[in-house]
């Protein structure tokens, strides 16, 4: 019983230590979402088990050691124990209890995040190798950085051009992937007037680790200001320079994340002075870049491959771009040429 009793309180003391060891760094940063609050509990919930369990194998065993030590001039084998069955029911009944009841949690706090909610705002986010665009299909706004409103429920549609991304804003607390061909949904309530990064939590190739976009979490006013700017800037740029148009497009279909347009080698060939020049293929035969080659490279990337690159870029855009798209990024490619004769005394 004097046993019992030293065991006990050594294995309280130990788990009050460690858990309260645990709570006092931290772990995570700043929570920016009502998602985040029961996940934040749960979270606590399980260090605290953590720090029993921590609690239960160490105290046994610093209990044994100090206290059962062997005493000089002892040389006999210990006692042998055949098992113990009150012990092993306990043990095994009592874990799958806890394991159950946590299953329980996380089931109801899954639920409870991911149900629909009154005056949701749809976002269509896409992902493709390697930038992410956001779309407001009710306002009919695109943008590469992602505004959200204050308190206002937001789901989220995920897809992918290309390969499986990751959705994820360490600050949220949510995660969802985005997967080719399907569309997945997340539900974010921010609950913090900030600035936080979006990381796609999914490797996807060469700059994985530099997909990352901006997500502001902006008042409701200044959010419907920003919607309403946007959607002017969408109309003076429908009749605007071919320069600012096809600089915004190849922005919103991440074309940027490999091609410059000042003449500086990315994962791609600089779309500066591409048109009109004379391209040597990785086959070694050259090749006059004018439009029908600019829209077959777009179509069909993998057909000829400029020399000193891979076949890295997304075969997908002559499916997800509009003819409408393609003619204004070919006119582009080639105003950024003309642009450069000029430039170039
Ligand atoms: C993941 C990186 C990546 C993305 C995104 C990407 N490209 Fe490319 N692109 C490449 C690479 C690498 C090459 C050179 C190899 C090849 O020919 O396939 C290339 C080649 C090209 C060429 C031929 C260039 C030349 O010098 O002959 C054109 C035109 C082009 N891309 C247009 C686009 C457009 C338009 C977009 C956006 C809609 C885009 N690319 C998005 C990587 C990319
Ligand atoms: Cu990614």
């Amino acid at each position: 019983m004097k046993h019992i009793i030293g065991v006990v309180g050594l294995i309280a003391v130990l788990t009050a230590v460690t858990a309260a060891g645990l709570s006092s760094i931290d772990l995570l940063p700043v929570r920016a979402s009502a998602e985040g609050l029961p996940i934040d509990w749960l979270f606590g919930l399980h260090l605290q088990v953590i720090a029993f369990l921590f609690a239960l194998i160490i105290g046994f065993m610093l209990y044994s050691i100090v206290v059962f030590r062997r005493k000089p001039g002892e040389n006999g084998d210990g006692d042998h124990i055949h098992g113990n069955s009150t012990l092993e029911i306990i043990w095994t009944v009592v874990p799958l209890g806890v394991v159950l009841y946590f299953g329980y949690l996380g089931t109801v706090t899954l639920s409870d995040i991911v149900s629909p909610v009154d005056n949701e705002m749809v976002i269509e986010v896409t992902g493709s190798q390697w930038a992410w665009r956001f779309d407001y299909p009710d306002a009919g706004v695109s943008s590469t950085a992602l505004n959200v409103p204050l308190g206002r429920t937001v789901l989220f549609k995920l897809t992918s051009n290309d390969v499986i991304h990751s959705f994820w804003v360490p600050e949220f607390r949510v995660k969802q992937d985005a997967v080719p061909g399907m569309t997945k949904t997340l539900r974010v309530t921010p609950t913090e007037l900030a600035t936080f990064k979006i990381r796609c939590a999914e490797l996807c190739g060469l700059d994985h680790a530099k997909m990352l976009a901006e997500v502001n979490v902006l008042t409701p006013t200044k959010f419907e200001h920003w919607l309403s700017d946007e959607q002017e800037a969408l109309a003076a740029a429908e009749s605007g320079p071919i320069l600012q148009r096809g600089s915004n497009l190849a922005e919103l279909q991440g074309c940027v994340a490999c091609h410059s347009v000042d003449g500086s080698k990315s994962n791609g060939p600089s779309w500066l002075g591409l048109y009109g020049r004379e391209e040597t293929l990785a086959d070694g035969s050259k090749v006059k870049v004018d439009e029908a080659y600019i829209r077959h490279s777009i179509i069909n990337p993998g057909d000829q491959i400029v020399e000193g690159f891979n076949n890295i870029m997304p075969p997908t855009f002559g499916k997800t771009l509009t003819e409408d798209e393609i003619e204004t990024l070919i006119a582009y490619i080639k105003a950024l040429s003309n642009r450069d004769d000029q430039a170039s005394q």
